[in-house]
């Protein structure tokens, strides 16, 4: 009898099961997933109102608004926000009202980043 036929990982296959005891423990808390909001171009909506709509629910100031607004304008698309996914799809809805409240083909989005 040697003793040490019931040590971790004895006679076990793989005999890992006791490896990693010396080392830190994996990290396991996980952080939640964030999501991108993206503006989409179309051909109707103002610049003004983009540009409104980018200082209003994202906090831009209006050179950062325009500039942004610029890029969906040439790129036909881009983030304005990463957001957790109750705040992301609040701006979403912030901005889809604001749009058909005013009439505005506009549409804004959201995907998991
Ligand atoms: N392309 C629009 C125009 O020329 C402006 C615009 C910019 C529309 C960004 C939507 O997300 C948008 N009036």
């Amino acid at each position: 009898m040697s003793g040490r036929d019931d040590a971790p990982g004895a006679g076990t296959g793989t005999g890992d099961s006791d490896v990693g005891l010396a080392v830190r423990p994996r990290q396991k808390t996980q952080r939640p997933p964030m999501y991108k909001v993206l503006l989409l171009n179309d051909d109707f909506t103002p610049m003004e109102f983009v540009v409104m709509v980018l200082e209003r629910f994202f906090g831009m100031d209006s050179g950062q608004a325009y500039e942004v607004m610029l890029t969906v304008h040439k790129k036909g698309v881009a983030v304005v926000g990463v957001y957790s996914h109750e705040v992301a799809e609040t701006k979403v809805t912030q901005v889809m009202q604001a749009a058909r409240e005013h009439q505005h083909p506009l549409q804004c989005t959201m995907e998991k980043e």
